[in-house]
């Protein structure tokens, strides 16, 4: 695997699922894989679960973890082509790019979708860079539009709490005060379209995602609709993909509580995390029983283990 992005990259998904599982049993059976090789972790924004996950995945594997706040404890990078750096970032992506893959064999990156030019994000500009300059494979940290390690941890986590062979797995957008990305609504719809799951998306008029990523799902825009009978509720805001960046909604009635989860075949409640409550999610469901966030933030160990020992396994 020379990089992840998109689910394709990680092939036959019942193979990953079971290698996710054997993963999850026996955390430290690859230590050997792992010895004398460095994965740089690079953070272009905040994290708590990727930036700590990716480090535990990488020590299971035997292998040294560097991490880079970008911004924060390095040169501020420039990631624009052809442009007169006379600003405030003193060093381009360009140069800094190979100078990391010459110091690691595997890179993982965290860039954010600026939510400024739709065309800058969803080229992943900055992702592609790190893959055409570096030399290593590069692992997506949730770039411009996809945050794989997520969605296969969601995944993971739907396999193992599932009690029919294909649920039903409604994914609603929900209100938040500042714009977020489309990262992760995309990965996990382009995921659960890959999967055998029965997938709906539900939101409100406008927050249209780009349809190669909705792909085949059905999207109900009548909310109370979509929860009917579902297995798993994943809850997420983002902003308009169609006005780019945009909140064009800050509608309370979105938000996930006891109203919506009771007409549910007592589904089990996901998020990706961070969550503020209360705005995406009553605090009764998230702190229900049927509430999957913290064990969903686990696998996130799992994902980007089974992501990191195949590209060592490709590079021995
Ligand atoms: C980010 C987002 O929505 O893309 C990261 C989620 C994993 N969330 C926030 O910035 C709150
Ligand atoms: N879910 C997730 O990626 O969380 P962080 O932003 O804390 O890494």
């Amino acid at each position: 695997m020379k990089s992840f992005l998109h689910v394709h990259d990680i092939g036959d998904l019942r193979q990953a699922l079971d290698e996710a599982k054997r993963v999850k049993a026996t955390p430290f059976a690859w230590q050997e894989l792992g010895k004398n090789k460095t994965v740089i972790l690079i953070f272009f924004n905040s994290s708590l679960r990727t930036r700590l996950s990716s480090q535990k995945a990488a020590l299971n594997l035997g292998m040294n973890a560097i991490v880079l706040n970008v911004n924060g404890d390095s040169w501020k990078l420039e990631t624009e082509m052809g442009v007169v750096m006379d600003g405030d970032k003193p060093e381009h992506l360009r140069e800094a790019i190979p100078v990391i893959g010459s110091y690691c064999d595997l890179i993982g990156v965290r860039s954010f979708a600026g939510l400024q030019d739709r065309d800058f994000d969803y080229n992943e500009t900055i992702l592609k860079q790190f893959i055409d300059y570096s030399g290593k494979p590069v692992i997506s940290l949730e770039s411009g539009t996809v945050h794989p390690c997520q969605a296969f941890a969601d995944l993971l986590t739907i396999e193992e709490h599932k009690t029919v062979s294909r649920p039903k797995v409604v994914m609603t957008w929900a209100p938040h005060p500042r714009a977020l990305p489309q990262a992760v609504p995309n990965s996990f719809a382009e995921w659960m379209n890959a999967a055998d799951v029965d997938f709906v998306i539900t939101h409100p008029e406008g927050y249209e995602l780009d349809p190669g990523f909705v792909g085949k799902a059905r999207v109900e825009y009548d909310q109370m609709k979509a929860f009917e009978g579902a297995d798993f509720v994943y809850a997420k805001n983002w902003s308009s993909y169609v006005r780019y960046g945009e909140i064009l909604s800050r509608d309370r009635n979105w938000t996930v509580g006891k109203r919506q989860m009771d007409v549910t075949n007592n589904a089990f409640f996901m998020h990706c995390l961070p969550v503020r409550r209360n705005m995406i999610v009553t605090d009764e469901v998230i702190d229900s029983p049927r509430s999957l966030v913290i064990p969903e933030a686990a696998n996130r160990v799992v994902s980007a283990q089974v992501v990191m020992k195949r590209m060592l396994e490709d590079i021995q």
